[in-house]
């Protein structure tokens, strides 16, 4: 450090912030945060937030969107606290966040000062992949620094630095960003091996996760699949759509249980997970993993996954270069693609409206280039039936099962994606662990249509009630709230629908609109 340093925290931060391309800042304030936003520069943007969890979702949403990360801006102990379920949530989605927080003044914390964080960098663990408070002012630009880089880095994920009030106006030396590459090439070797299976397989099959779409190789993986013929799977609950769902080679969306799985990969003599965990259960289940005599090959950005995968061969790498490299081998000869899935029948309206007439409405109704993120639990399992996702960033769920993330991360999604339209499909349920989402949308004028699927009640968990062999399940009914007051509440307008006869309608006036509006629509 020279005697004279040329720059404060506060100047060099916005400096670094500024090369790695966050000039957009969500947060929520309060006291130990403000000195950051002493003459706040023009290029920057805040985004306000009315809840910790909804500016997480929404820098959730926007860093998926535009592939780098946002920058957060939570109010000390408090505020991270509210936000937790969030950073749970980013953190499986595998966004990259640099997530900050406003500690107390350093010269006060001996004596516990009002709003004092006292552990606070075990506070988010272990949902960061790395947590700092800087030992002396000086250090926060470095701080920042590595934070952004270990949040880019594949597996990608939310990074944490608390701040002390005091640091901002402190001397510091100006940081100059640094080029650190991310992506990895699959080891040849095992690519080999990978590319010989696949090209000697009788029954090839892809299961593709969320990592494909996040690392860009939806057309890839495409071009993969239909040059062996393979039948392509999506993986359990993944959160992205790797693959075009109406495309004749999609066979379907595996199951989240390990029966399910295998019943499913029968018959398939080599299975290739790309960007895939593939066994995400959410029951209980046993035997097998696999069908016997099935080999598995995984391509995963994530060493851990790799590491926890109970069989299989797995190649920690980006998918998207793997699959290039796939690309890159000789063609082989041509296979008999499997037969093509049935199209879903067409469903009637009914005397009101039923989720399968939902789903079918918004099939035929949306706009070439919508967006869906849904948070709808028992309605998933019908939009994957009625709405086929074609594009890639066409679709985004919490991989985490944290409710709260869906409404939020519609918001970011859309600021992050200018030009097309973003289709929230929310539970009535979902809605609320978030819906403070809604001012921001408004706020921002962003053109996004939420269609909260009012069924008055927790259908999932009544479900499991059965599940799990419940005569009742208590704490499951919603009745009272009234969607159309609470979109006026929050600034946006808002509208409900009740008979199958005026969903079209409203739906098409929605998305014709060029601000947010919510769309309550009772089903049956
Ligand atoms: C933060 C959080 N709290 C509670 C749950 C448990 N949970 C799972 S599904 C669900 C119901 C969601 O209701 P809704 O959005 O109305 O969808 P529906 O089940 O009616 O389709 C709940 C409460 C959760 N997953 N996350
Ligand atoms: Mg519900």
């Amino acid at each position: 450090m020279s005697a004279n340093p040329s720059t404060t925290v506060r100047d060099a931060v916005l400096d670094l912030l500024r090369s790695f391309g966050m000039t957009t800042i969500f947060g929520n304030p309060g006291s130990t945060e403000l000195p950051l936003y002493r003459a706040f520069p023009n290029d920057f943007r805040y985004v306000l937030a009315l809840q910790e969890c909804a500016a997480v979702g929404i820098a959730d949403g926007y860093a998926q969107a535009t592939r780098n990360a946002a920058f957060v801006n939570l109010h000390a102990a408090a505020g991270v606290g509210h936000a937790m379920g969030a950073i749970f949530t980013a953190f499986r989605n595998r966004t990259p966040l640099v997530v900050t927080a406003g500690q107390q003044a350093r010269a006060i914390l001996p004596t516990e000062p009002f709003l004092y964080a006292m552990q606070p960098t075990e506070l988010p663990k272990p949902y960061v992949k790395w947590a700092v408070e800087p030992a002396r002012a000086q250090d926060v630009p470095a701080a920042i620094a590595r934070a952004y880089y270990v949040a880019m880095q594949p597996p990608c994920g939310p990074t944490f630095v608390s701040i002390p009030v005091d640091d901002w106006d402190q001397p510091a030396e100006p940081l100059p960003a640094r080029q650190v590459s991310t992506a990895l090439r699959p080891a040849p070797d095992l690519l080999a091996a990978l590319g010989d299976a696949l090209d000697r397989a009788a029954r090839p099959a892809f299961v593709v996760g969320a990592g494909v779409d996040r690392d860009g190789a939806f057309d890839l993986a495409v071009e993969l699949a239909e040059r062996h013929g393979a039948a392509v799977w999506a993986s359990p609950y993944a959160a992205r759509a790797g693959f075009p769902e109406s495309h004749r080679l999609f066979a379907g969306f595996l199951p989240p249980n390990q029966q399910g799985i295998v019943q499913r990969l029968d018959g398939h003599d080599v299975v290739v997970a790309l960007g895939a965990p593939l066994f995400t259960f959410h029951t209980e289940g046993s035997g097998p993993f696999l069908p016997a005599g099935t080999r598995l090959f995984q391509l995963i950005d994530d060493p851990d996954v790799a590491a926890w995968l109970p069989t299989g061969t797995s190649i920690v790498a980006s998918p998207r270069l793997g699959i290039a490299d796939l690309l890159a081998r000789p063609a082989p000869p041509r296979r008999t693609p499997p037969p093509p899935r049935p199209a879903p029948p067409r469903v009637a309206p009914g005397a009101r409206i039923s989720v399968a007439y939902l789903m079918q409405t918004l099939r035929d109704v949306r706009p070439a280039n919508s967006i869906f993120v849904e948070e709808a639990p028992t309605s998933r399992p019908v939009m994957q039936v009625h709405v086929p996702i074609d594009r890639a960033r066409g679709f985004y769920t919490g991989s985490s099962g944290a409710l709260g993330h869906g409404i939020a991360a519609a918001v970011g999604v859309a600021l992050g994606s200018p030009g097309e339209k973003v289709i929230g499909l929310i539970g009535d349920g979902s809605s609320m662990y978030a819906i403070q989402s809604l001012w921001t949308a408004g706020q921002l004028a962003l053109p996004i249509t939420f269609v909260i699927i009012r069924n008055s009640r927790y259908q999932a968990l009544e479900d499991f009630g059965k599940h799990f062999g419940l005569a009742q399940t208590p704490g499951t009914k919603l009745p009272a709230l009234d969607f159309v007051a609470l979109a006026k509440g929050h600034g946006i307008e808002g509208c409900r629908v009740e008979r199958p006869d005026a969903l079209e309608g409203v739906l098409r006036g929605a998305f014709a609109s060029e601000k947010p509006i919510l769309v309550e629509v009772v089903v049956d």
